[in-house]
């Protein structure tokens, strides 16, 4: 009898959904990146004073990873890796070259959206996705079918708005407010490009729409309005602690050794600190603007119903916290970021403390789309924490910044180990802003154990033509070559003088 009941619901709602479709329609994919947007969003509380009103809202009707960390704190590998799902150390691609198709062993890998367009999506790419923009004009069309905008600056003033930095004064490094349009900022005329392919993509084709914002990557130029939404005192700058590096390894500088970021030290004696801090927050909310168009654009098309949203950042971004400015560290700073899912199958208002990387986005798109799993992944899917918050992961999230360099995070504990094989071990629960390293107690011996069984077992060497912001070390000669040069033990820190 309850059979024949459930059945007699059930059929009219089969007969409904085969004659529309609608049963078999795939999901659409909604992918927004974000360029060095740390974890000072509104969902990830990284900041008391941060503005974001759509990704609040876009939490709501989703799940939040609240422990999501990138596996490179640097674009080219941490794209490379959540766009192949495979670790950097697997691929050795961890400086801003290579592009991972120049090497053989990588160049016929399907990266995501190659797989959706596999089965049957059409796909679209405007802004930065890949470091590098997808090989190329010549190459770039192997990777999505349909190519927009590049976005990136955008509207920018005639010269530099801060003194000159150090080491070469660096276009890049930048920020402020000068007046210029909203709409002739790269990130609006992306947004832009994005709403008008929803309203006239294909109705009869699933679609892949990837939109890569450039802000709060560096230079912030930013307009008045999005500056005053933030005070210009003390209370917007991140909480330090002066004496922070004493008690991290020599080892911890050779990760950003001589970089175009410039250290805290600078930034406070040209008087930029409470500047830069107030750019980037302004920079994150005018990118919030910008995702609230998308997901208006969305309600507006009818298609939010059906459409999968995902919401990540490459890697975080330091602005102050221990003595420097900028990405290339493997602390939480640099290495937690938004990652946010929304959507058919994904849970309302969810919030996951579990740990969770970037290269776990591959197979949960694929999941959530019903695609074929693929056995070739190193991300494990998020599936099961989209429909239950607490459901446990079976490993932590790891980062890796040049062979050998590793970091750590589990629920409750980040530990770090260097390639001279120094360590660092911080009590996120206790001490969020990695204040005390712990490494050296006994006390801590088993935790320091269970940590140190996840270093990756493939801990390849840099590919061929790897460039910038690329370290290796030698244990024999203990000497580190940072960007092609040789650093000892006794050199001074750059920056620090
Ligand atoms: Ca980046
Ligand atoms: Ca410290």
């Amino acid at each position: 009898m309850l059979r024949f009941v459930l059945a007699a619901l059930l059929l009219p709602l089969a007969a409904h959904a085969a004659s529309t479709g609608s049963a078999a329609k795939k999901p659409n994919i909604l992918f927004i990146a974000i360029d060095d947007q740390n974890d000072w969003v509104g969902p990830l509380g990284g900041h008391p004073l941060v503005k974001t009103p759509h990704l609040d809202r876009l939490a709501q009707r989703g799940t939040t990873l609240l422990n999501a960390h990138c596996q490179s704190p640097l674009c080219n590998p941490s794209r490379t890796s959540l766009m192949l799902s495979l670790r950097p150390t697997t691929t050795g691609v961890y400086g801003l070259s290579p592009w991972f198709r120049s090497l053989d062993s990588w160049k016929d890998r399907v990266a995501l959206p190659q797989y959706f367009k596999s089965h049957g999506y059409r796909t679209y790419n405007t802004g930065k996705i890949w470091h590098g923009g997808g090989g190329g004009p010549q190459a770039r069309a192997q990777e999505f079918d349909v190519w927009g905008p590049a976005g990136g600056v955008g509207a920018r003033p005639d010269k530099k708005l801060i003194p000159a930095t150090p080491g070469g004064n660096h276009p890049l490094m930048d920020w402020g407010v000068f007046p210029h349009r909203d709409e002739d900022k790269g990130d609006h005329i992306i947004a832009s490009w994005a709403l008008e392919q929803m309203k006239t993509a294909p109705k009869d084709q699933p679609f892949f729409l990837a939109v890569g914002f450039f802000l709060p990557h560096v230079p912030c130029y930013i307009t008045q309005k999005w500056y005053d939404l933030y005070p210009g005192d003390d209370s917007i700058l991140p909480k330090i602690k002066r004496d922070d590096r004493a008690d991290t390894p020599r080892f911890s500088w050779y990760l950003h050794w001589d970089l175009p970021e410039p250290r805290l030290k600078w930034v406070e004696e040209n008087k930029q600190w409470h500047n830069l801090v107030r750019s980037y927050l302004a920079s994150t909310s005018f990118v919030d603007a910008q995702i609230g168009r998308l997901l208006d654009g969305l309600e507006a098309s009818g298609l939010a119903d059906n459409t999968v949203i995902v919401v990540w950042s490459d890697h975080g971004w330091h602005l102050g916290e221990k003595g420097i400015t900028g990405k290339n560290t493997l602390w939480e700073r640099s290495t937690r970021v938004p990652l946010i899912f929304a959507g058919p199958g994904v849970r309302a208002g969810g919030r996951s403390t579990q740990p969770a990387e970037l290269l776990d986005i591959y197979p949960t798109l694929v999941e959530l789309a019903g695609l074929p799993a693929r056995t070739d992944l190193e991300g494990l899917s998020l599936v099961p924490q989209l429909k239950d918050p607490a459901a446990k992961r079976a490993r932590p999230a790891i980062t890796s910044h040049n062979q050998g360099n590793h970091g750590i995070r589990s629920e409750k504990w980040r530990y770090i180990h260097y390639a001279d094989g120094t360590e660092e071990l911080y009590d996120m629960v206790n001490d969020p802003g990695e204040w005390t390293n712990l490494a050296g107690h006994p006390a801590h011996a088993a935790v320091l154990a269970e940590h140190r069984r996840w270093l990756p077992r493939l801990d390849s060497p840099m590919a061929p033509r790897s460039a910038s912001r690329t370290l290796s070390y030698d244990p024999a000669t203990d000497e580190a070559v940072w960007e092609g040069k040789t650093v000892r033990r006794s050199d001074p820190i750059p920056g620090l003088q």
